[in-house]
This record gives structure tokens, sequence and C-alpha cells, in this order.
């Protein structure tokens, strides 16, 4: 018996080093994981930093995949890819090689207290939202059912001014 396949959308942000190359290596490694096939991959946006705001600006991509890994085994990969590419924790929100965050997981909610599923900012982070609108624009949020079309046309309405993608 072959185990279910999930959809998953990944976000990934860069804003140390060469960007665009560790966010292209963090997604060959994704895919040279066996029980993970990438579906679709967005367009690489350059977005000032929100939050810890006194660092360079990132490079946010959203990709699409295909997997039989559990949300926790998923997560225990991305942590791991995260490593193998160099990131080291210093500050909250601070800067990184490469961060890969579960934004959905088929319509799973989920917050066992390690892993947060929908990603709880992911619906007022432009950063998150222009990239995955490139490739999901009708996944629907589990929690607010909202596409995520809807949820950056109202992020973009906001008009913050301190807001970027
Ligand atoms: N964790 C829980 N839920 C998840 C999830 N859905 N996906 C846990 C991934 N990890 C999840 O994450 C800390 C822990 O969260 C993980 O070990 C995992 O067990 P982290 O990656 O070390 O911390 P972080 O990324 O600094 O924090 P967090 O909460 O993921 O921050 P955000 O909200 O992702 O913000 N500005 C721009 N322009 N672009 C960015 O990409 N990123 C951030 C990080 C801030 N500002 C940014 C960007
Ligand atoms: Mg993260």
């Amino acid at each position: 018996m072959s185990a279910k396949v999930n959809r998953v959308y990944l976000a990934l942000g860069s804003n140390i080093g060469d960007r665009d190359r560790y966010i292209r290596e963090a997604i060959d490694m994704l895919n040279e994981h066996e029980a993970i096939k990438i579906v679709k991959i967005s367009p690489a946006y350059n977005t000032a930093p929100v939050g810890y705001i006194d660092q360079t600006d990132f490079l946010n991509a959203a990709v699409a995949i295909d997997t039989t890994l559990s949300p926790r085994e998923l997560l225990a990969v991305c942590l791991d890819i995260e490593q193998r590419l160099g990131r080291v924790r210093t500050i909250r929100w601070g800067p990184r090689t490469v961060d890969i965050d579960i934004i959905f997981y088929d319509d799973l909610i989920i917050d066992d207290g390690i892993l947060t599923v929908p990603h709880p900012r992911m619906h007022e982070r432009g950063f998150v939202l222009q990239p995955l609108c490139d490739i999901a624009p009708n996944a629907v949020h589990p929690v607010y059912k909202k596409t995520v079309e809807q949820m950056y046309r109202e992020w973009k309405a906001k008009g913050d001014i301190n807001s970027n993608v």
C-alpha cells in the first residue's frame, strides 16, 4: 500500500550572502528527497525586512510540493536543509541564509507546540502571500476559509506604508 500524497506549500526566504543560490539550493535539496516532488516554483521577490527591520532585504519565494512525509517529518527535513545551508539561529526574525516555513499542509490545522500550520503569520505577510498567489491563488486557508488571492488582495488593500511585499 502506498502512503497518501499530500499537497504542501512552503515559503522560502534568504537575506544573507548569495540569496538566489540559497533559495535554488534549498529547492534542489527538497527535490532530491525521495518522498518530495516539487510541483511548482514561484518567481523570487526582493522584499524589505518585516519584524526585525535592521537587516538587509530578503529574497522570498514559494513552492508547491507533493509529499508522503508527515508534517513533523517534513519539518525535520526543512530544518535539516536550513542547517546544511549554514543557517545559524541568533535573533528571532533575524538574518538567515535560508528559512523554510510550512504554510499549508493539505487542509490540516496543526498546533502541537512544535509545529503550527497554517503558518500563523502568513495572512499578514506580503512576502509570503505574493509568491504563494503566483502558484496557488485558489488554495484555501482552512481556518479563515479564504483563498490566497483574497488574502493577498486584502493585504494590499490595507495599504500600510510600513509594510513591503
Ligand atoms: N515552527 C512552527 N510552525 C512552523 C511552520 N509552519 N513552519 C517552528 C516552519 N517552522 C515552524 O522557526 C522557529 C521554529 O518554528 C522552528 O524550529 C519550528 O519548530 P525559525 O525558522 O527558527 O524562526 P523564524 O523564522 O525567525 O521565526 P518565524 O516565527 O518562522 O518567523 P516568520 O514569521 O517566518 O518571520 N521579512 C521578509 N521580507 N522576508 C522574510 O522571509 N522572515 C521573517 C521570519 C521575518 N521577516 C521577514 C522574513
Ligand atoms: Mg521559519
